[in-house]
């Protein structure tokens, strides 16, 4: 009996000097997110980029901030493109950013997120730009695009419930926009449910994911990829219609022959933190909000052109 509670004792000790030498895992830490529970949109965290001159891509919509575009239903952000006449577009929708509100550098941003059927026209997207964007014009400021769906390419090969796309945007080592994108057919079409679209951002590199389907990635070590080690803003829009030489080529309203309204649902984005993540929140400032995302470099003089005007936005 002795014996035994002698073995006990030793066992004891030896589990408690393990607990010490190697605690359990910290578990991963939610720092930041955005569930959408509450009765409209949080605008202590989302502001709006209003207009309809195109945005850079020749994009047919007009952006607005009305509750037709925008809205909180059941817990889930709804951003809501319709065909309608507005102040000389055919059509509406909305494009919400967080600058200014928050901003991070380094960690794991995840978004639930249902996207609209695409056919053909629409162009929804989950992406961030350099929290010094317009100071540091674009694609000086860096692009990053977690989500992107609709594209040309799809709409050729029939997949576009299907194809989406990662993209980095940015100025290259002879500061000239240089583009790296990543496309990836799921196994579903996206947008009969929710999918996890995520990115993991470390000092070394930019990984995306589909529901955990690592499909893009790129070492961020370079150089001439210092954009990419600064804190980015958050960006949700569902964009209709772009130049022929741009996303989906739909560069008139009848081309756009989507059903609307056209819905993309976000139920959360959460960002959990690594050794190295930044958090910047309710920083106010006055960049003006406009912007471009462009994937072919043969279209950059036309972006560049439309992005350093800074074209202003309409009322
Ligand atoms: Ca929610």
């Amino acid at each position: 009996m002795q014996v035994w509670c002698r073995v006990g004792r030793v066992w004891f000790l030896i589990a408690a000097l393990l607990a010490v030498a190697w605690p359990a895992p910290v578990e991963a830490q939610v720092v930041w997110s955005e569930e959408f529970e509450g009765e409209s949109i949080d605008r202590s965290i989302w502001s709006y980029d209003i207009g309809g001159h195109g945005w850079g891509n020749g994009q047919l919509e007009f952006n607005t901030d009305r509750r037709e575009n925008s809205y909180i239903e059941d817990g889930k952000l709804v951003i809501e493109a319709r065909r309608e006449k507005y102040h000389g577009n055919e059509f509406t929708s909305a494009r919400m950013v967080t600058r200014g509100h928050f901003a991070f550098q380094y960690g794991t941003l995840e978004a639930r997120i249902k996207v609209p059927s695409t056919a053909n026209g629409i162009w929804p997207a989950f992406w961030m730009l350099g929290h010094h964007f317009p100071r540091d014009p674009w694609p000086q400021c860096g692009e990053i695009d977690i989500l992107e769906i609709g594209g040309k390419e799809g709409i050729e090969q029939g997949l576009q419930r299907r194809r989406i796309n990662c993209a980095l945007h940015f100025a290259n080592a002879e500061n000239v926009k240089e583009s790296l994108v990543a496309w990836h057919n799921a196994d579903v079409d996206l947008n009969d449910d929710y999918h996890i679209y995520k990115l993991v951002w470390t000092p070394a590199r930019l990984e995306f994911f589909l529901d955990d389907v690592n499909f893009g990635g790129w070492d961020i070590t370079a150089e001439y990829l210092a954009e990419y080690h600064q804190p980015f803003f958050l960006m949700l829009n569902v964009a209709v219609g772009s130049y022929k030489s741009s996303y989906n080529e739909c560069d008139t309203p009848d081309k756009i022959t989507a059903s609307m309204p056209s819905r993309m649902y976000v139920d959360w984005i959460r960002l959990t933190r690594n050794d190295q993540t930044k958090l910047i929140t309710n920083e106010r400032d006055d960049q003006s909000p406009s912007a471009s995302r462009k994937l072919d470099s043969s279209t950059a003089g036309r972006a560049t052109g439309n992005v350093v005007g800074h074209e202003n936005p309409l009322p």
